[in-house]
């Protein structure tokens, strides 16, 4: 199927994008593909980066980085929507504020929201400001997550593993409206890689 195809094809470019990252790739790696997601070092500064259409992902030694913010009564996640390949170790960061990344699964409290099979985790409260927690995630699939003390506010994230099809989200119908409000819908974050909130 067409989608299918595309999605491989988008898949294989963040793989190729990841690859190069992680290997550190001299000159030669140049003729590669272009990442749909733009690397930013932490240091880099935000105004130096031209590509404002282009919407900019945070990646540490591989280790894709998201922020999760309390930012004038909005509490949320930076990105909001994420594409990446099996593998990937993803890295929450608290930015402000106080919250948790915690899949959906039962051992969770919640029905289960990620693949059959995948193992459930869950950060616990983190508190302080650059507390961090990192998950690798391997079976592909499509991985929702929630803030434990704002998910009634819709503070929830969804990240995309490979190919969405090997294990889509579940319905919606059970979750509190705002949680439905605030995902981001599969084929949208197929198509931008990264959404932000
Ligand atoms: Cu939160």
């Amino acid at each position: 199927m067409k989608t299918t195809a595309k999605a491989t094809a988008i898949a294989l470019v963040i793989g190729a994008m990841i690859t190069f990252l992680v290997g550190c790739g001299p000159a030669e790696e140049a003729s590669a593909p272009q990442p749909a997601a733009q690397e930013q070092t932490t240091d880099s500064a935000q105004d130096s980066n031209d590509t404002a259409d282009e919407p900019q992902l945070e990646i540490d030694n591989g280790v894709v980085v998201i922020g999760m913010y309390a930012s004038a009564g909005r509490n949320y996640n930076d990105p909001l929507g994420l594409h990446v390949e099996p593998g990937t170790t993803i890295r929450f960061v608290n930015r402000s504020g106080m919250h948790s990344a915690t899949a959906y699964h039962p051992d969770n409290g919640r029905d289960r929201r990620i693949p059959d099979g995948a193992q459930a985790w869950d950060s616990g409260l983190m508190s302080r400001r650059d507390q961090q927690f990192e998950v690798t995630l391997t079976a592909e699939g499509v991985y929702d997550y929630f803030c434990i003390p704002h998910e009634a506010m819709g503070h929830v994230g969804r990240i995309v593993v490979g190919d969405p099809e090997a294990s889509p989200p579940a319905p919606a119908d059970g979750l509190p409206q705002a949680v439905r409000n605030a995902l981001p819908s599969v084929d949208r974050i197929m198509t931008e890689h990264v959404v932000r909130p």
